[in-house]
């Protein structure tokens, strides 16, 4: 009723009575009082002048489920947004929806968390209002042998959106999963899944972009889009753009194969032609990333001219 009552106020330009929303929403006065009150509490402005009604005023800066999904125009990602002011991480609550059966495309979206986690149970560092932070459920039913590629798939499509809302910032893929400005992060991805041995269950992309972190607030390898241009950036547009985009890339995914992820990557990449550094087993080596492997690993030729992969982990450029 909520959303409903948002929609009518913001389509009617002025004032929109309380007889015009009760009878066209059929609910009462003193209803329409109580779902006011609580978009006020929300931080929608909205004015009430005696006689004259309800006007729209303006929606507050948060990745709130009714402004994410107006204007969205996706078939599946954001068709059910869960928005929290603070959770612990976006991905526990997605991951317990996904057990609950929830849909592919159901994102859960937070304005802080407190504890933000990357791979390996490192911290991701999530600031209130600044960034964004979200998880996605996906139901692929690939093998869990391709889970990866959606990682790769989840990179192209952010540093994409991100080039529509904001062209200055030309985010570079660090295998496999960091979108770098000028050498600093601004994203970073987290893909956890549920599986049985041939087919992937359920899949949880999480995704944080740091866009209106002032310098105090990042960590001195990180940057933010607002760090990079010196203006802020609509959070909203961006997420609605990173929603869109990946679903298209998704989609072609399922229908057409890896190739396009692939592709994108590649042309994307801030790690092709780089020597990196790497450790496995506790012994460190270093290399010139080569190439790119169909299932999303990183060839890496060795001094000694020996090609190997790597299917995991990280790399320092
Ligand atoms: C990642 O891990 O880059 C994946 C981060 C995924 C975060 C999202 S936010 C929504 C969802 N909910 C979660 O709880 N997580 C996901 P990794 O490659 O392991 O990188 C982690 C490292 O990045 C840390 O050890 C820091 O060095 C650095 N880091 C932490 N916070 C950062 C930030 N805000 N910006 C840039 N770098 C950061």
């Amino acid at each position: 009723m909520q959303t409903r009552i948002l929609r009518a106020l913001r389509i009617h330009e002025g004032y929109l009575s309380g007889e015009e929303i009760s009878r066209a929403l059929n609910i009462s006065r003193a209803a329409i009082w109580k779902y006011m009150d609580h978009l006020r509490a929300l931080g929608y402005e909205i004015e009430a002048f005696p006689h004259r009604g309800y006007r729209f005023v303006s929606a507050p800066d948060k990745l709130l489920p009714f402004e994410v999904q107006h204007g969205l125009g996706t078939r599946k990602f954001g068709c059910d947004v869960h928005h929290f002011e603070s959770v612990a991480s976006t991905m526990d609550e997605a991951f317990r929806l996904a057990l609950e059966g929830y849909p592919e495309g159901t994102v859960v979206v937070a304005e802080s968390q407190t504890k933000g986690r990357g791979r390996m149970g490192r911290h991701w560092s999530s600031p209130k209002g600044r960034g964004i932070y979200f998880s996605l459920i996906l139901r692929p039913g690939i093998p869990p042998s391709q889970a990866s590629l959606l990682t790769l798939a989840a990179a192209v499509a952010l540093s994409e959106a991100i080039e529509t809302v904001v062209p200055q910032a030309q985010a570079r893929i660090k295998w496999p999963n960091d979108l770098l400005v000028g050498g600093k992060k601004l994203c970073g991805i987290l893909t956890e899944l549920r599986a049985e041995t041939d087919r992937v269950q359920f899949v949880v992309v999480g995704v944080g972009i740091n866009v209106n972190n002032t310098a105090p607030q990042l960590l001195p390898e990180a940057t933010s889009l607002r760090a990079e241009t010196g203006v802020s950036w609509p959070r909203l547009l961006i997420f609605q753009q990173v929603l869109r985009t990946f679903e298209k890339i998704y989609m072609a995914f399922l229908r057409h194969g890896p190739g396009a992820v692939l592709e994108g990557w590649k042309a994307r990449s801030a790690t092709l032609g780089c020597r990196v550094r790497f450790t496995e087993r506790g012994v460190a080596f270093v290399g010139v990333a080569e190439a790119l492997a169909d299932d999303g690993g990183l060839m890496v030729r060795l001094p000694d001219g020996k090609l190997v992969k790597r299917v995991a982990g990280d790399v320092l450029l």
